[in-house]
């Protein structure tokens, strides 16, 4: 049994260092939440992707904070997991909020690993999976002012080295956008992500993207959508990703067993945490659909979870997962996740999530802080 001593929550407030735009709005600062959690002495750390907005999910900053001390923490206390695996059941009574319950999981994901002197990437991978070292990655680019300046920055991305590179999309802000970059980076693999701007209607805009060479078209309809993606799909040559639906194992079967898409976008957060993301991982994989580790614009905390996770075999494509410092600086980790120059990050090999957190910098961003300590104990 986890001997759980404490769980404590940091609502942290963070420059980006740039304006991150999607069709669902700009992101200037980062709001989320890191859970510390405490067991036996040893410290985990969890960070949750949900935002101050309910943008891209209904779950919000707020909503998290009170999932996550009025039911989620309560349920540890009173039922404490053996292991990080049985932390889906112990929430089970909590309908959706799966941001908020994979906050939770991330950090005792992060402890069992050390309590067995692991780094998380190989704790997860046990005697089930060969997994990688590095992890090939992407740079998802936000929606620019003009698109002078987006043909701008995609260059300066894939001269740093990144090789895939997203563009986000919306109406509006579309098929030219999308024209100028294939031009301007002819033979590198590019990607669109509309965030569920579009309907069915639009089928014949996306059919007008079919010459561009690309690499997939990531969540072109509704957020709840899966049918509809399956009309489409058909439609296209170009395969279909989806991120925002899907938020479960079932959700997963359903969509490659109707065809809505031929790549899913895999976002721990979005499934409701590390347990779930392996299981949509291996569904996917008997189904011969390639996945790729989607990324919420985390902190270090949230990065090395997700990279631990893309080391995984079936991420056979490159993720959403930057360097730091296309993110922030300084990253609330130090050092931090550095590109390396064959177009990887590196998966840390340290214990646990294998990266330090920078406590003065924790203070620095921190907009409340409150602590659940264990009666039961
Ligand atoms: O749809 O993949 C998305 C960021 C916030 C919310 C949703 C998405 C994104 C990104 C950024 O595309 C990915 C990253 O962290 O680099
Ligand atoms: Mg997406």
């Amino acid at each position: 049994m986890m001997k759980i001593e404490q769980i404590e929550l940091f609502h942290i407030r963070i420059p980006l260092v740039a304006p991150f735009e999607t069709s669902f709005g700009v992101t200037r600062e980062r709001e989320s939440i890191l859970a510390r959690v405490m067991c036996d002495g040893v410290v985990g750390w969890g960070e949750c992707v949900a935002d101050a907005a309910p943008g891209y999910s209904y779950e919000t900053v707020t909503t998290a904070w009170h999932v996550i001390s009025e039911y989620l923490i309560p349920a540890l206390f009173a039922d404490p997991p053996a292991e990080p695996r049985q932390i889906p059941q112990r929430f089970a009574r909590v309908r959706g909020h799966n941001m908020a319950k994979a906050t939770l999981e991330a950090a005792f994901w992060d402890i069992a690993a050390q309590q067995v002197g692991k780094s998380l990437r190989d704790y997860i991978g046990a005697d089930r999976y060969t997994m990688r070292d590095r992890v090939v990655v992407g740079v998802s680019i936000g929606i620019q002012p003009t698109t002078e300046r987006l043909v701008e920055r995609v260059v300066n991305f894939r001269d740093i080295g990144y090789t895939r590179i997203k563009i986000k999309i919306k109406p509006g802000r579309d098929l030219d956008d999308v024209r100028a970059v294939r031009a301007a980076i002819p033979g590198v693999p590019l990607m669109v992500d509309a965030n569920s701007a579009y309907t069915l209607s639009d089928a014949n805009l996306f059919r007008q993207m079919e010459d561009l060479d690309l690499l997939m078209i990531e969540q072109p309809l509704g957020p709840d959508d899966i049918y509809e993606h399956s009309k489409l799909q058909r439609q296209l040559k170009t395969p279909i990703c989806l991120d925002e639906s899907i938020h479960s194992v079932a959700d997963a079967r359903f969509a490659i067993e109707i065809g809505a898409c031929r790549i899913i976008n895999i976002k721990q957060g979005r499934v409701g945490g590390l347990t779930n993301a392996i299981a949509v991982h291996d569904v996917c994989a008997e189904n011969g659909i390639p996945v790729w580790c989607g990324g919420m614009l985390e902190t270090g905390i949230g990065r090395a979870l997700n990279v631990a996770l893309a080391a995984l075999p079936n991420f056979r494509l490159p993720g959403d997962l930057s360097a730091s410092n296309r993110y922030y600086n300084p990253d609330l980790i130090d050092p931090p996740f550095e590109f390396n120059a064959d177009g990887t990050l590196t998966v840390p090999t340290g214990h646990g999530l294998g990266v330090q957190l920078v406590t003065e910098r924790l203070d620095r961003v921190t907009l409340r802080r409150e602590t659940y300590k264990n009666e039961r104990l």
